[in-house]
């Protein structure tokens, strides 16, 4: 430690790194010992408001705050508990870089640093500098990760960088961006509240978004509750109507939906006259989905199909909402188009209770879609676009020539790469994919084949950190500032409460030791603080749909509420409630909506007899947070969730098979296998089976295959067979 003070403390002011920055030594100043201060919840995408209390200077409790306008005085399980992994044992406290001998060894920052920039310059000195690629989150701060996004592809000649986001949100952008022009979520909570219809596909929101379910709950209007899911999920049990759709069909469901309101008359023709385009050919493309065959091919009665359609036309304020059902999908995108068009031939967008909403996972990955610099330019750009690339060059005076003129591949297209020798050199920063990532064992294998792979996370055990040539220790969620951006497109901000332990530095400044170390300081030179970046992102979005020149600081951000994007000078932020499309003009040139459609597919991997279950995955309870690398540190989320990894079994298959709750079974897929204990439940449907994703072993049996506009993973369906271990 002392080494590393002395060593850094030149660089320190050489940089600018402020110690709130830096994650290290005091505090900031305004927080007064024994006092207390609010932030953002660093789990999921809700973004609820958590008030921290300070005893000398540092967080020693969480409670939910009362007035935020997201969560009202109410938090989940992680919410109250998400000071306890910052203190855990296997926090990542100083680099490690691998020896000859293959171990894992202490390093001190400047070798560190050093060598992170020796080995990617001579890999792009030898294989070119596309040979590189990052793969970043949306668990860090927006500052964060444009100050990342600009390093890499401004600072380092990088061309390739995606992130986890790609999972998780990439089948809502690519619908969106066709649909309406731009990556826009158009709700606010407020229509959870507001609706008389909520319609749910393939989003289990009392596991997943426990305090955005609490929002429906305080529904005055007694809403009808649609849940669309394979699975009897808690949330499809506590709705009006449950439609246990077969697996992959939501396509064919949906244009038959559609096709029943067309049909009887239940659309809003006004609307679709004023500001929509595409709608007779939709028409016409929809004609084949009759009642019978859309029924076969959904495993769902026709009954319960008009009883749906009925719901939404008779509705006058219908709301629609799809997660990871929908988005993880061979089919993700026309799938979240479907929904979308449901909403433009109702007229249900743009008034309160309504809309196309997509709900977002990681608490910033709004903030990535926008402002990572990664499959978009700054602010929802295009690189290929010589205009885009000029503005942006303007706007940051830079040279257009450092900007790459050529998308990033996408997440698997950079692990296919490692596969075909196109990349060498692998850079993770906060996600875990040697867990998370579709067919594990396949990317586990080919990152054995890299150069070098730098892996940059608050803990040195995750399986992903064990592979790596170097680990950088990042420090966390509340030992940094910045903000974040949540599902209905509002700003929050994070707070440092707490230190960051041993020679832990806050994402921010680990690039910004980098940029130093590799030479690009001088390009980035007003990169200096998160402040600092927050002033180049306002100025990166002006004129585009997320413009945020009107909010001038983090302060006027906290004073607020939050507040949601857009908005400009002068913005009325009163309500804090603000929805987008309200005067029915969208983001294409011609202001129109599109309806977007295709004919469904089959899924790559279908069922057979030699692999009979169709595997579902996904959250398992909201105690759980995905890789479990903060999650399982603490012992009060340990009790809330069974620690061996299980699956879910009919009774019906449990009784065939003559398994019992409790009991060890094997489930094999062409990938590989795993063994896991009989639940044996009411919630999945006869050869179907259902494991979450929190537990390593899960990927081991997933397909990659992938939507081929988003390129977004299909976690939600593989082939499997059940055995006797
Ligand atoms: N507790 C907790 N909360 C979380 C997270 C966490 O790890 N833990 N992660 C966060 C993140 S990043 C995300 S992206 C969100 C995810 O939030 P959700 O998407 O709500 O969660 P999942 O369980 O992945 O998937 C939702 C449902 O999709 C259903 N499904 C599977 N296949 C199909 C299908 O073909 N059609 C339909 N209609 N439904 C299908 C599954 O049965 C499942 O119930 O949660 C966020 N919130
Ligand atoms: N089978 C299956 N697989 C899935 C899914 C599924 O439904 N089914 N869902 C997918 C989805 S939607 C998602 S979003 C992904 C999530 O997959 P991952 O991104 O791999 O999951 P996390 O466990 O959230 O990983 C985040 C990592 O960042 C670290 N970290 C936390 N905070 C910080 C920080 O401030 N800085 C740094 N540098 N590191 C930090 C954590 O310790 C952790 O190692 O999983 C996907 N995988
Ligand atoms: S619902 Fe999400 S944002 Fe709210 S406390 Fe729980 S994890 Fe945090
Ligand atoms: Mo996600």
């Amino acid at each position: 430690m002392s080494f590393f003070v002395a060593n850094t403390g030149s660089l320190t002011s050489e940089l600018k790194l402020t110690d709130g920055a830096f994650g290290l030594g005091r505090l900031p100043e305004r927080l007064q010992p024994n006092s207390v201060t609010d932030l953002v919840c660093g789990f999921c995408s809700t973004g609820c408001g958590l008030t921290a209390h300070l005893q000398d200077g540092q967080a020693v409790n969480l409670t939910p705050t009362a007035e935020y306008p997201v969560n009202i005085g109410m938090a989940c399980p992680k919410g109250w508990e998400a000071l306890t992994p910052l203190t855990a044992p296997d926090r990542a406290t100083k680099p490690l870089l691998r020896n000859q001998d293959g171990l894992l060894e202490e390093a001190n920052w400047d070798i560190a640093i050093q060598t992170f920039c020796n080995r990617f310059k001579q890999i792009q000195a030898t294989h070119g500098n596309s040979s590189v690629a990052f793969i970043s989150t949306g668990q860090i701060v927006t500052e964060e990760m444009a100050l990342l996004g600009a390093l890499a592809k401004f600072g380092m000649g990088m061309v390739h960088g995606d992130g986890n986001t790609r999972q998780c949100m990439a089948t809502s952008v690519a619908a969106y961006k066709q649909s309406f022009g731009f990556d826009a979520p158009p709700f606010t909570y407020q229509d959870f509240e507001e609706s008389d219809v909520i319609v749910l596909v393939g989003s289990n929101l009392c596991i997943a978004h426990p305090i955005m379910w609490q929002r429906i709950l305080r529904n005055p209007h007694s809403p009808r509750i649609i849940v669309i899911d394979p699975r009897t999920t808690e949330t499809a049990l506590a709705a009006t109507q449950h439609l246990a759709i077969l697996p992959k069909s939501d396509l064919t469901f949906l244009y038959g939906i559609a096709n029943i309101l067309i049909q009887n008359g239940w659309i809003n023709q006004p609307y679709i006259d004023a500001h929509t385009e595409g709608f007779e050919e939709f028409k016409t493309h929809i004609k084949e989905f009759d009642w019978q065959a859309v029924a076969a091919a959904t495993g769902l009665r026709i009954s319960e199909l008009i009883h749906c359609a009925e719901a939404i036309a008779h509705g006058k304020r219908v709301s629609f909402w799809w997660t990871m059902g929908v988005n993880q999908s061979h089919e993700g995108t026309r799938v979240a188009q479907a929904i979308i068009n449901l909403a433009l031939m109702t007229g249900n967008i743009g008034r309160p209770g309504t809309g196309a909403n997509s709900i977002t996972g990681q608490c910033n990955a709004m903030g990535s879609r926008l402002f990572s610099n990664t499959t978009n330019l700054f602010g929802g750009r295009d690189f290929a676009n010589v205009q885009h690339r000029q503005a942006i060059a303007e706007r940051l005076n830079i040279p257009v020539s450092v900007i790459p003129d050529e998308n990033s591949l996408a997440y698997d297209q950079i692990v296919a790469g490692i596969e075909s020798g196109q990349i060498k050199g692998l850079w993770f920063i906060g996600t875990n994919p040697s867990h998370s990532w579709i067919d594990q064992s396949a990317l586990n294998d080919l990152l054995k084949k890299l150069d070098f792979l730098v892996v940059q996370d608050m803990f040195y055990t995750t399986e992903t950190a064990q592979q790596a040539d170097l680990i950088l220790p990042a420090a966390a969620w509340g030992e940094k500032e910045g903000t974040f951006v949540n599902s209905e497109r509002r700003i929050g901000v994070c707070r440092k409460i707490a230190r960051a332990p041993g020679e832990a530095l806050a994402d921010f400044a680990i690039f910004r030791l980098i940029a130093h170390y590799w030479g690009c300081a001088e390009l980035l030179s007003e990169w200096s603080s998160p402040e600092a970046v927050f002033q180049i992102l306002k100025r990166l979005s002006a004129g585009q749909p997320c413009d945020i020149t009107g909010i001038r600081d983090y302060r006027m951000i906290a004073e607020n509420g939050g507040i949601q994007w857009p908005c400009l000078d002068n913005e009325d932020l009163a309500s804090n409630q603000r929805r987008l499309f309200t005067d029915g003009k969208f983001f294409h040139p011609n202001q129109k909506a599109r309806f977007c459609f295709e004919a469904p597919r089959f899924p790559e991997e279908t069922i057979d007899s030699e692999y009979p279950f169709t595997l579902l995955t996904g959250r398992g309870t909201s105690a759980q947070w995905h890789t479990q690398t903060r999650t399982s540190k603490s012992a009060v989320l340990r009790q809330l969730y069974p620690e061996e990894i299980y699956v879910e079994i009919s009774h019906a298959d449990a009784n065939r098979l003559k398994v019992k709750t409790g009991d060890w079974i094997g489930v094999r897929s062409r990938r590989g296998s795993l063994q896991a204990r009989v639940v044996i439940a009411g919630t999945v449907q006869e050869m179907q089976i259902f494991i979450p994703m929190h537990y390593r072993e899960t990927n081991l049996l997933t397909k990659s295959s992938f939507d081929p506009y988003s390129r977004q993973p299909s976690y939600k369906y593989c082939a499997v067979a059940l055995f006797k271990p």
